[in-house]
């Protein structure tokens, strides 16, 4: 029997990129572990991709390609050969571009994080066809532009120092459920007498695990954030040095936070006094006045608003104002992929683009819904005809999905899907092409969660007839006329032009090192922004952003309340009273997983939670099946009746597939397709419903 070890990556849309090592044997593998050298990974994987051979070898992976036989969104397909669906492809897509490529679309996200299976040679062909750009914000642009802002890039602390921390605020994020290898590092902390703090709206179970819960109502970070602020300039809570020397507009940033006193505050986050007090009270005593490391976990769940980005703003002050830059263990982490040296420009080759440097008409894909019901008449560019989805599942993954699935449900659109799984989205395609799973093909990782470079080195044989993305995309591409000789870069070659040289950063880093030894640590600092430093263009912490001044927008972090909320929409509040979350369940990763037995029955079915006062008030008791609805939809879901979800919140807990769910509909039939403050980005958390016992024949239905 052959067993050998491989040195993997997980891919998935996860902060902690963990180091694999795949067990196989005979050309099958059998396990897959962390690695227990890669400092990060600590030799422990997640439940779900500790069963990752189950998904790998799923009896529904797809096999070989695939043409729609049935209605789009039936799931009725017949095999047919690679040949002939490549041929058809070309012929459409070729059919299209002659008229204008504009009106085809690109539509990815992390399905991969891969730098090779992700945005490589499928930028490439596109950008060769000259096909509309993708304006890729469905998940972090609304932070990473605030970042940029404040910061000049996604840059942060290093989690491998947390345990060294006296206090770890976890601000908008469940890590462990979405980011486990941090909490490992916050619950040393709490074991070396480290203060642990949750600011959340729901009791997660990150939350019930830390000494104290902020629970503020969806959206209203950013006025807790200058409240914070307030306490800490009232009090003389201040690194007076550190301001003077490493930031730009501390005078802008008082004025402001002085606009919202504790009282004020905590009205608006419906939160007592008391907490905000407390938390700015010990996060100032102990940075300031104890020279104490003091951690702020910043993550994605409290941009999800309007204000979502003027909130990262506010909260990526803090760090600055209290000097807790100048210990490894202080600071703020959000992400920390803008430390990577990512050479995209040979990655993706915008200059193959027809007009370059003018680019293309670009398509937000959190608002896709509307762009493919817009009939190409107004000032949205050419109606799009052809949609090429890869690395994502956009039917169960949008906001407002009546209107997602109704674009993709149109007759006159061409629609391919490169995936592992027949997903929502896939039941729409013209034509579906089986693709490789990580343990099939090889990358390159970066992170957002550590400062490690990753090799995926490929595992076994892809299955079946899937080939890997970038091997497709070469198919087209070479079917096009496409002759640039990087349509021939092989995936190993382009994994080699993913990393920059010449950057300090990668400097004794490569592909050969690192398919070698799997993973490499980038040279950073261990404290990055102790001497100031910042990638901005002062090379400060810009509280007051002149680029903000020109862009037209508020120059100094502020609170922008949400768009569904009753200070700001009193009339829609009145009819749907309840503010609905909808955040990543344990088990699933967005989407992904969720068609894994195993895994989904751990999760159950979709649940709702609601805080006992408003089931009793709807008269809901435990148990119930209930239906989530407002103006744009509605879904169906079983009532847990617990005081995790505060009184006026309900927390649905996601991304289920719609087609797995009793009534074929996920959390996002109510979520709207409006956008944050900066960024660009979806307000999936920015969303009142109203709930009620489901009518009988709904109920017994499931
Ligand atoms: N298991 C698992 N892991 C994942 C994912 C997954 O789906 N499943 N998804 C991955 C991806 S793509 C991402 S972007 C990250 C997301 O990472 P996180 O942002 O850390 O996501 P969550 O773990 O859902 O944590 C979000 C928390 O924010 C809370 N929240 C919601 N609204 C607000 C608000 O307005 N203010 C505050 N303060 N809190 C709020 C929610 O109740 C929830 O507990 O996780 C990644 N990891
Ligand atoms: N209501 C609600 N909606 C949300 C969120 C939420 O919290 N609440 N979170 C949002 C966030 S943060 C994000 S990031 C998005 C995520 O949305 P998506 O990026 O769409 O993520 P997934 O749902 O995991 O879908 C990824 C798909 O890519 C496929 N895939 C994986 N690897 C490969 C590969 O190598 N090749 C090909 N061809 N396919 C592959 C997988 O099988 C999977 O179906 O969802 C967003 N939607
Ligand atoms: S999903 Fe996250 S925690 Fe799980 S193995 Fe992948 S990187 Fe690690
Ligand atoms: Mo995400």
């Amino acid at each position: 029997m052959a067993t050998r070890i491989v040195r993997a990556a997980c891919p998935h849309d996860c902060p902690d990129t963990c180091a694999l090592l795949v067990t196989v044997e005979d050309g099958r593998a059998i396990k897959v572990a962390g690695d227990p050298d890669h400092p990060a990974t600590q030799g422990v994987l997640c439940t779900k991709v500790s069963r990752y051979t189950e998904r790998t070898y799923h009896p529904d992976r797809l096999l070989t390609p695939l043409r729609r036989v049935g209605k789009k969104g039936e799931g009725k397909f017949a095999p047919i050969s690679w040949d002939e669906a490549l041929d058809e492809v070309a012929r459409r897509l070729g059919a299209i571009a002659a008229r204008d490529p504009q009106a085809i679309i690109p539509y990815s996200y992390a399905g991969t994080m891969g730098l090779v299976q992700g945005e490589s040679m499928a930028a490439r062909f596109f950008h060769k066809l000259g096909a509309s750009l993708l304006d890729r914000t469905i998940c972090a642009s609304a932070g990473a532009t605030a970042l940029r802002y404040t910061y000049g890039a996604s840059v942060g602390m290093d989690m491998e120092y947390v345990a060294d921390a006296k206090l770890v605020i976890i601000w908008g994020g469940n890590p462990i459920a979405s980011n486990l290898h941090f909490w490992t590092r916050a619950q040393e902390a709490k074991r070396r007498g480290a203060t642990l703090v949750a600011i959340d709206p729901y009791r997660s179970l990150t939350a019930e695990k830390c000494h104290r819960h902020i629970a503020p109502m969806p959206g209203t970070d950013g006025a807790l954030a200058l409240a914070i602020m307030h306490v800490l300039i009232r009090d003389d809570l201040l690194d007076h040095d550190y301001i003077e020397r490493h930031t730009i507009g501390f005078a802008a940033l008082r004025e402001r936070a002085m606009e919202f006193p504790p009282a004020r505050a905590a009205e608006i986050c419906g939160v007592p006094v008391d907490d905000i007090e407390w938390i700015a009270g010990l996060y100032g005593q102990l940075a300031v006045r104890e020279r104490q490391p003091v951690a702020i976990r910043l993550n994605y769940g409290m941009q999800r608003a309007h204000g979502g980005g003027q909130a990262v703003r506010a909260v990526a002050s803090l760090p600055s104002l209290v000097g807790a830059w100048r210990h490894p263990a202080g600071g703020l982490q959000l992400s920390t992929s803008g430390f990577f040296p990512i050479d995209n420009a040979a990655l993706q080759r915008p200059d193959l683009l027809p007009n370059w440097p003018q680019v293309p008409r670009t398509v937000n894909m959190s608002t896709i819904g509307d762009a493919l019901l817009d009939d190409g008449t107004g000032d949205q560019g050419p109606k799009i005809e052809a949609v090429v989805v890869y690395n994502s599942n956009p039917v169960a993954v949008a906001p407002e999905s009546a209107k997602v699935a109704a674009g993709f449900a149109r007759e006159d659109l061409f629609t391919v899907v490169l995936e592992h799984f027949r997903t929502d989205t896939a039941d729409y395609a013209d034509i579906v092409l089986p693709a490789t799973t990580q343990l099939e093909h090889v990358d390159v990782h970066k992170a957002y969660g550590h400062t490690y470079f990753l090799a995926n080195n490929q595992a076994v044989a892809p299955m079946g007839q899937a080939l890997p993305n970038t091997e497709i995309f070469r198919r087209l591409a070479a079917r096009m006329g496409f002759t640039e000789p990087c349509f021939a870069d092989s995936d190993e070659a382009i994994a080699a032009q993913a990393i920059l040289r010449q950057d300090k950063r990668a400097e004794g880093i490569s592909w050969d090192s690192l398919r070698e030894q799997g993973w490499q640590k980038l040279n950073l600092p261990a404290a990055p922004f102790a001497e100031g430093g910042f990638p901005t263009a002062s090379g400060k912490c810009e509280f007051y952003s002149e680029a903000m001044a020109r862009d037209g927008l508020d120059p100094v972090p502020a609170y922008v309340p949400p768009y569904e909320a009753p200070a700001s929409a009193p009339e829609l509040a009145a009819r749907y009273p309840l503010a609905m979350i909808s955040p990543p369940a344990r088990n699933f990763l967005n989407s992904s997983f969720v068609n894994v037995d195993s895994l989904r029955a751990t999760e159950g079915e979709p649940h709702l939670d609601i805080h006992p006062l408003d089931a009793a008030a709807r008269g809901i008791v435990h148990g119930t099946m209930v239906r989530a609805f407002n103006d744009r939809g509605s879904m169906l879901a079983r009532a847990r009746v617990t005081d995790r979800a505060r009184q006026g919140l309900v927390v649905g807990l996601s991304i289920w597939w719609k087609k797995l769910a009793s009534d074929g509909k996920n959390a996002n039939e109510l979520t709207s397709q409006r956008l944050t403050d900066l960024g660009r980005a979806p307000v999936f958390y920015d969303c009142l419903v109203e709930v009620a016992p489901a009518p009988a024949e709904e109920a017994v239905a499931s």
